[in-house]
Order: structure tokens, then sequence, then C-alpha cells
């Protein structure tokens, strides 16, 4: 990976505004609460329209909050979505910042401004619990037996407690802090993603071991009788247990939450759920008859549920505003055989978008989203044109600060937006997944590129035409016809602020 320059001046200080607005903000600071779900599609959740499977916690939030019909996440897939909302940068504008392997060294260098950072220097305590992804460790990656550096503390998060890639890629282990839980110094772990290590059974060579399948790749290390991406040796009393993963890092975010009901917390709760491999807890298998997929939803819902339960019960639902909302869009299958194709039946994880991750279509983007905030927030949906790119500017503005020049350099100040204060969102933001699209108003232009239409795997449409494609969002929400041609006057001006956008190299 390439080796990350410190941009000078990223460790500047936020500067307090002065203005007796801020002061007014400043005064009640809510505790703020983002639940960020792994692969789950705009149409998963039954207030987004799912039948099938039902969302009772997820629904009940949506009628206490504002739900939005029209907000994005960055890009189609985890790392360089997660990325832009930590630090309201695009990630494509910087090199290795996609999908990572379990290996990679930290791609948020140490004291960059993040959201996290935003919100410990207006005074919160700072933590994130679940899913990590954003690589940990200097060049060379992390120490997995000893301290673990550039990680989460390192970027403002007082506290973590992290799964530091995926489910689905090796070590299945979890970081508390800095350093692996539960790890027997006597039995180190090694890492290796080039090439196998030890002597240990891997899926490919020994699938008589597995109780789960791939159905493509995943098929290195086995760990729980699931192979996964990568190989790995040691830190077998650190291993987690799959089905135990939404307990514990529920739990623990649970935790962080009555710790520090006294004073302003921000919690980063990024689930495994619903990501690959879907392994739910014994007490969702099987109940959603959709198979391991829609088990996982139900697990989701639970998770959502207990953070909503432990706000409501310590009385501070007035007091904290809880985000909703996941990293990318749906796939179903994602390199395991977990029936999910099969059982899907008429449910449409994508809702009534085209496509899903991995994705140019709105599909892989267009998320679904949800803030409550008791007394605040009025309930309600909105079609605001939307982004979690801004919720650093945003939140540094609900906090009374102004972001410094350098930080969040593509995330503009959107509170009003997210409160529901305002009807007027983004002007335009764009969107990733190997090329670019830009949303502006009611039109989606969508670069020209090579590459297949539909992936052989996952049997997703990409979005890849040879053509420009121009679509209109407001009567063609399902990107059915391509308008490029009988509109090259808008595919001109989508083209021209799309170039500026990448020329300009920050938009703030
Ligand atoms: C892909 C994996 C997929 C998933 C994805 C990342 C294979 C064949 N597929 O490379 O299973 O892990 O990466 O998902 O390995 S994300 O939600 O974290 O971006
Ligand atoms: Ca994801």
């Amino acid at each position: 990976m390439k080796k990350i320059k410190l941009i000078p001046g990223a460790l500047g200080v936020l500067s307090l505004a002065s203005s007796q607005f801020a002061g007014a903000q400043a005064a009640d600071k809510p505790n703020v609460i983002i639940i960020y779900a792994d692969d789950l599609g705009y149409g998963d959740v039954s207030c987004y329209g799912a039948t099938r499977v039902i969302t009772p916690n997820i629904d009940r939030l949506a009628k206490q909050g504002l739900r939005f019909t029209n907000a994005h996440c960055t890009s189609a897939t985890s790392t360089p979505s997660r990325y832009s909302l930590l630090t309201g940068e695009y990630a494509w504008r910087r090199k290795g910042t996609g999908v990572l392997p379990g290996d990679a060294s930290a791609i948020i260098e140490p004291g960059r401004i993040t959201l996290a950072t935003v919100m410990k220097n207006a005074g919160y305590t700072t933590g994130a619990v679940g899913k990590w992804h954003l690589g940990l460790g200097p060049s060379g990656g992390p120490d997995w037996n000893g301290e673990i550096t550039s990680g989460p503390m390192d970027i403002g998060f007082n506290y973590n407690f992290i799964i530091p890639a995926t489910g689905d890629r090796v070590p299945c282990v979890f970081v508390e802090n800095r350093r692996v839980v539960g790890l027997n110094p006597d039995d180190p772990i090694t890492v290796n993603y080039k090439g196998k290590i030890g002597n240990e059974p891997t899926g490919k060579e020994n699938p008589e071991m597995l109780k789960m399948y791939p159905s493509h790749g995943h098929d290195m290390a086995i760990v729980n009788g699931i192979s996964r991406i990568g190989y790995m040796t040691g830190g077998k009393s650190a291993l987690w247990v799959d089905e135990e993963i939404a307990d514990v890092i529920t739990g623990k975010a649970v935790d962080f939450i009555g710790n520090n009901k006294d004073k302003p917390f921000f919690l980063y709760f990024a689930t495994h759920d619903i990501h690959v491999p879907r392994v739910p807890h014994p007490r969702f298998a099987g109940k959603s008859g959709m198979g391991p997929r829609g088990d996982a939803i139900l697990e989701f819902d639970w998770s959502v549920g207990e953070i909503m339960k432990t706000i409501d019960k310590l009385k501070l639902s007035r007091k904290t505003l809880i985000i909703v909302t996941s990293d990318n869009g749906p796939v179903v299958d994602d390199g395991y055989k977990d029936q999910a194709v099969e059982l899907l039946g008429s449910h449409k994880p994508a809702g009534p978008l085209r496509g899903g991750k991995y994705s140019l279509f709105d599909g892989g983007t267009r998320i679904m989203f949800i803030a409550r905030w008791k007394g605040t927030i009025k309930p309600g949906i909105t079609d605001v044109l939307f982004s979690q790119i801004d919720l650093i500017s945003s939140f540094a503005a609900l906090t009374g600060q102004t972001l410094s020049s350098e930080a969040g350099p593509d995330s503009f100040n959107q509170i009003d937006a997210l409160l529901g204060r305002s009807k007027t969102g983004r002007d335009w933001l764009v969107e990733h997944s190997g090329r670019l699209t830009i949303i502006k108003g009611d039109w989606k232009y969508i670069e020209p590129g090579a590459g297949v239409k539909v992936t052989a795997n996952t049997n997703t449409e990409t979005g890849n035409d040879p053509l420009p494609q121009l679509y209109n969002m407001k009567t063609d929400l399902g990107e059915k016809k391509n308008v490029a041609a009988e509109n090259q006057d808008i595919v001109k001006e989508l083209t021209d602020l799309l170039g500026k956008i990448k020329t300009e190299g920050k938009t703030r």
C-alpha cells in the first residue's frame, strides 16, 4: 500500500464559532449515536417497503423520527464509504481506499481531523464499536500480538471495541483499544493475505470441515467451520464465535452508553450485520423464512432495539440523536452458499432502486437513513438530498464549531436538513463505485466506462456502460431509460461540474 503523507495543517485545531447561535447550540449538546449497518439495502426494512421481513424497532425509530428517502453513502462498498463518513473527504480522491484486506495499515493517518475528533473537541466522550475496515497500524500493518497503533484512538476515539476488517476476513478477533481481546501470548497470531501459512486446514483443501460453504472466494483459513478471506494461524483463545458477534458488540455499545450517560457522548456503532458470513444467533436463525440473510436483518433490528431501549430507559431520548443508516447497498450472494438467492422470493433488497452493492446505479449508494431526536426532530418523511459525507460539517455546526479549512474537504453543513428544519439539502452529490456518478436536482449522470454489465459472482447490475448515461430520478427512480442522447445540454453541465469537482481536489 502507498505510504500516506500527513497533510500539513491537518492537525490544526477546530475554532469555536463565536456567534450567539453557536453558544446556544453548544449549551444543549445532544448525545449522538450513529448505527451503521453493513450491506443493508434500501428495501430491506419494513418502513422502506419490505413485507417479507418485518423490522419493528427500526420502524418505531422511523415513526418517532425523520425518514430520509434521498440519502446517500458515498461509495458502493464499505471502506470508501466509512472513510468518507469519518473524514468528510471523497475516498476516490485518495489511492488505497478501496475494500481493504484484514492486515492493511491505517488509511486515515493519525492526527487527522475526523468526525470523532470534532465531537471530542466539543467535549464529547467518543467511542467506536463494531466493524472498522479502515486499516490499523503503521505502514506494514498492525502488530496483532502487541500494541496496535494507528487505530481509532489516534483519530479521535476515546474508546473502541472493533472487528478489525470484516467478518469474512482474518484475523477473526476483536480488538479493544490497542489490544486483541483474549489473546494468549503463548499462541501468537500470524496473518497473511499472500499465501498459506502453517499447516491448518483451509476451505479449499478441506471442504468437509465446513458448516457453511463458499460460493465464490472465501476458501482460505477456516474459523468456526467457516472459511474466510486470508490466512491466519494462532490466536485460538481470541477467536470470535460468529453466532455471538451481534450480542457481544451490541453489549459493548450499551455499556459505552451506560458508562457515559452523565456527559455528552458520541457512539459510532458499526454492526457486522448483515454482511457475510451471515451467521445470526440461534434466537434469530430460521425466524425470517428467508434464510440467514433475512435472519441477519432481524438481528440487526434487535441491535437497534437494544440501543433504543437503553436510551429510553436512561431517559436520554430527548437528549440523544440516533441515526440508523448503511454503508452501501444490498447484495444477495456475496460469497457463501447461505440460501439467500433461493429464499429471496418477492423480497426486493434495493426496493425500487436498480443495482446494489458494487453498483453505480442508486441501489449501490442510496441508503436507508433515519434520524430520531425526540422533541427536536419533527417526525416525518423527507426527500431532501443528503449525504453521509456531510455529517462531519453538520456536527461541527451542531456543537458550535467551525471546521478548520483542511478538515472535511467535501463536507457541507447540512444540519438543518438533518434535523428536518430545512427542505433544501445539497445541490448535488457524487457517488462512486470504480467510476463516478453525479446527482443534481432530478438528474443523475453516470460516467461512461468499460467493464461487465452484470457481475458473474454477485449478479449485480454494475451500471457500467461505454456510453454516458443520464437518468431522470424523479420520473425514473429505477434508472431504466437512459435519456443522455436527448439531453446533451444537461450531460454537458453535469460532466463539467464533475470534472471541476475532480480537479479542484476539494469542494468545501
Ligand atoms: C469482496 C468479497 C465480499 C465482501 C466484499 C467487501 C470475495 C469473493 N468477495 O471482495 O464477500 O467481503 O469484498 O464487502 O472475496 S464490504 O461491505 O466490506 O465492502
Ligand atoms: Ca458494506
